[in-house]
């Protein structure tokens, strides 16, 4: 009997970890393969139900909390946190490993057939549920997310730089494309969901004013724009060709901590991000350094190259009536 190939090479995995990266690996080309069939398979846009948090949870969100879970309940995982679970879940309780996950994020480009993908992140396991997970990000073991675009990828870390693979579909397998993935600085491409412009606070709005000001405006340069609604496509672009990324608080209800998970989705994407060399913060303190009391709590994301971010940072700290004035007057730009 042959032995069955391996999905993804154990070179630079560390070996306590490995067979839940292969695990994880195994069940996402499954999923590859049942996204890529679109409406020639089951329907997985449609509306099914809501999550603890209300957000509507579509028919792949489900799926693919189901098919992770299934595919780790053999492994060394003793906590499994989804988004789509209110809950911890129990996989096996010999288990020393505490893994969060966004089965499925970007789930609103299901059926347009846009970049979508799964986020994760992995602790040691504590003997409670919950304390297993409400812990600073930077205790991670490991942090990624695998994308299901154009190619399907997987970019990791164990915290000795962000690893990115690309899965080649005739051999079922990832290969390493890059052992030391780093985020560009020369980009002037900003993301950010500016239908949302009138709600967020001043500093923000300082920001993206200068950006979109361009040549007419105090940072003298022209800028970019680009929102996909997927956490992962944005966060891949970025790792690949640089920019920055803002989901910041804003006025709405239920926004006052911006939109995105900390465990699931800010945690390992911060990680992925300072590992690359770049850096991600809620606007002023990096996320690295942050802890959450509740499982599926939000926090104001911001990340991408470094003088970018730290940029965001700066306009928090100017006074008032800086803030406040569009176009040149900022004391940060006459030094
Ligand atoms: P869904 O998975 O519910 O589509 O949410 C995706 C997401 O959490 C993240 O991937 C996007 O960056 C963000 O939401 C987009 O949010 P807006 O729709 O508010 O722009």
């Amino acid at each position: 009997m042959t032995a069955k190939n391996p999905v993804i090479s154990s070179d630079k995995i560390p070996e306590a970890l490995y067979p839940v990266i292969e695990s994880l690996c195994s069940v996402s080309i499954d999923i590859a393969k049942i996204i890529a069939r679109g409406p020639l398979g089951q329907s997985l846009g449609h509306e099914v139900g809501e999550n603890s948090d209300g957000d509507g949870q579509k028919a792949l969100d489900v799926l693919t909390d189901e098919m992770f879970a299934e595919g780790l309940r053999t492994q060394d995982v003793r906590w499994y946190a989804s988004e789509e679970q209110e809950e911890v879940v129990e996989l096996n309780p010999k288990g020393s490993l505490a893994l969060a996950i966004d089965p499925l994020d970007g789930s609103s480009n299901i059926d347009v057939n846009v970049s979508i993908g799964t986020i994760f992140s992995i602790y040691d396991a504590k003997p409670e549920a919950n304390e297993s997970f409400l812990r600073i990000a930077n205790e991670q073991l490991a942090g990624g997310y695998v994308i299901y675009g154009p190619q399907v990828g997987l970019v990791v870390t164990f915290g000795a730089g962000t690893l990115q693979y690309v899965l080649d579909p005739d051999a079922g397998e990832f290969i390493l494309v890059n052992d030391a993935l780093t985020i560009p600085d020369n980009s002037n491409e900003f993301a950010i969901n500016a239908s949302n412009y009138r709600h967020w606070r001043k500093p923000v709005r300082a920001f993206i004013d200068d950006c979109v000001a361009g040549t007419d405006g105090p940072r003298e340069e022209n800028f970019n724009m680009r929102w996909v609604g997927s956490l992962v496509a944005e966060a891949h672009r970025i790792l690949t060709r640089g920019g920055i990324f803002l989901y910041p608080s804003d006025a709405r209800p239920g926004y006052e901590d911006g939109r995105l998970r900390m465990t699931y989705e800010c945690a390992p994407i911060a990680f992925l991000i300072e590992q690359a060399g770049g850096k991600a913060t809620d606007g002023s303190d990096p996320i690295m350094k942050h802890s959450v009391s509740k499982l599926h709590a939000r926090t104001p994301l911001i990340f991408g190259s470094a003088d970018k971010v730290d940029r965001v940072a700066t306009y928090h700290d100017l006074p008032e009536q800086e803030v406040s004035a569009l176009f040149g007057k900022r004391g940060l730009f006459r030094t």
